[in-house]
């Protein structure tokens, strides 16, 4: 079969496997091929039948069953592996060819390799993906990035196969050169602050007010038919009633507490650091995952540094309404930073990004899917050059009515000895952006008084030094 594939997928992973049985279940020809060509025929004997697929053993044979100019979409391991398959490629792709890293590159990379394959006449979309093995077989969010020529030719493709809601697909041209994989880390980032902010409710919850496992099953499917409504929401409303095949134990107690993480949190809370943002809540996310992974340290540590007394017990009474209100409140902050982030990465990158159109192809397909992308997008609609989410009417407003429980429940986990970075620290991020006049003006006395780094003054313009330890005198430093 030679030029009858309209897209090939390199990579016969798991996700290249889903994806390519997605593309042809709607009847779009597809080409696959695998560098271990055993994996790809493995795939054939078992899903060929299914719809339009084409099994090649060789590049050179992927590369003949593709339509002109080609569309092939990695599926490899990013870093190494996706520059080895892409100097693989490049050598033997016509002008014009199209190559899509649908891996999780770090959006750097992505910008290098577009600028490289650009100057040998080819086209690089990096686009990120989200949703996991299921999104990729039944319908991912996509976010391309890369050339907008190159979008023209796959667009539609990568629209059909896409999560669909309300008749709207999740994937969207968002930007230049490495746009699209910057938006799919910080959409990491907001999943790891996410993940997290549920992780000390059900925390306080459980360990601090002692509700029993499936109770909590109960208290998170209730929130997940409110506001709170979302995948991962569902998700834990699931997993807290789910018991031990083994043992009969509620299942989350068996398991080992320690999370792991594959970067992309840690990669979305540096590049925060360098563009001067302050994405809190998923810095203390990745955080809490380092302080989990110590866990023979936590045992040690356990027995050696005291706790609270037992004044510190916590009252579950109103305690499940409080966690929930402090869970939405600190939930619109950890998404303000991520699109904060956003915002200063478009700024810096010049990628134009709109905002609102994120939240809509976030909406299905991923993992943070969630009725509240909606309001965002409202938010961006009614001021698309909103500076921070929390001024926007609806955000402010519910974050005021829920700011007591909020604190209550930061107070009452403080005070029984319950970590909770995230609700705690987006409550600080709060208090932080609705101050007025913050402490840093005795910072900024204190870098001028130990290294003359001058300051400002609240009645005058200018830059100006004190002689702190001489005469007192001030001197101006324009
Ligand atoms: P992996 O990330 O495990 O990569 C395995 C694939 O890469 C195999 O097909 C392997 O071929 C191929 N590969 C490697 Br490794 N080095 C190669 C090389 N030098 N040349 C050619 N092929 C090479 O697969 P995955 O979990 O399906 O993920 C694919 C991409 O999608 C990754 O970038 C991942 O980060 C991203 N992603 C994954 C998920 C998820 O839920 N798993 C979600 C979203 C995005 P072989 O069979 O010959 O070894």
């Amino acid at each position: 079969m030679t030029d009858t594939a309209h897209i090939g997928v390199i990579g016969m992973a798991v996700m290249g496997q889903n994806l390519a049985r997605n593309i042809a279940s709607h009847g779009i020809p597809v080409a696959v091929y695998n560098r271990t060509s055993a994996r790809t025929a493995e795939f054939v004997e078992a899903h060929g039948g299914d719809g339009p697929i084409v099994g090649t053993e060789t590049i050179e044979e992927l590369l003949a069953a593709v339509e002109r100019p080609r569309r092939l979409l990695l599926m490899v391991k990013a870093g190494a592996g996706t520059d080895a398959v892409i100097a693989e490629l490049s050598d033997r792709l016509d002008a014009g060819d199209i190559i899509i890293d649908g891996g999780n590159a770090h959006f750097a990379d992505t910008r290098r390799r577009e600028r490289e394959l650009t100057s040998r006449g080819l086209r690089f979309l990096g686009t990120g993906i989200s949703g996991g093995e299921e999104g990729a077989l039944h319908g991912p969010s996509i976010m391309p990035g890369g050339r907008a020529d190159a979008y023209e030719e796959v667009g539609e493709a990568l629209e059909t196969i896409a999560a669909q809601v309300d008749g709207t697909p999740c994937c969207t041209y968002l930007g230049p050169d490495g746009a699209g994989h910057y938006v799919k880390m910080v959409h990491n980032g907001i999943e790891y602050a996410d993940m997290q902010l549920i992780a000390e409710s059900y925390d306080v919850l459980r360990h601090g007010a002692g509700l029993s496992t499936d109770a909590l099953a109960d208290v998170f499917a209730d929130w997940n038919a409110g506001d709170l409504e979302s995948f991962l929401i569902e998700i834990t409303a699931d997993i807290l009633g789910t018991a031990d095949p083994r043992t009969g134990e509620p299942m989350v107690d068996m398991i080992v507490d320690e999370a792991s993480q594959k970067g992309t949190g840690r990669w979305t809370a540096q590049l925060a650091l360098e563009l001067g943002v302050p994405s809190t809540a998923i810095t203390e996310a990745v955080y809490a995952r380092v302080v989990s992974s110590r866990n023979a340290q936590r045992h040690h540590a356990a027995s050696v540094l005291r706790g609270p007394g037992p004044d510190g017990s916590i009252a579950a009474d109103g305690l499940v309404d409080d966690v929930r209100a402090a869970l939405y409140a600190a939930k619109i902050v950890a998404y303000a930073q991520g699109f904060e982030q956003l915002a200063a990465a478009t700024a810096e990158y010049d990628w134009d990004l709109d905002l609102g159109s994120i939240a809509t192809i976030w909406r299905g397909g991923c993992i943070i899917r969630a009725k509240f992308l909606d309001r965002i997008k409202q938010a961006y609609d009614r001021a698309p050059d909103l500076d921070n989410l929390l001024l926007d009417d609806y955000f402010r407003s519910r974050v005021a009515e829920g700011q007591d429980a909020w604190r209550r429940v930061v107070t009452t986990a403080v005070a029984s000895g319950i970590a909770v970075p995230a609700l705690s620290s987006a409550l600080s991020y709060y208090d932080g952006v609705r101050r007025e006049r913050l402490p840093a003006n005795l910072i900024q006395a204190q870098r001028d008084y130990f290294g003359a780094h001058t300051y400002h003054r609240t009645d005058d313009a200018g830059a100006y030094h004190l002689r702190w330890t001489t005469d007192g005198s001030e001197e101006s430093r324009d």
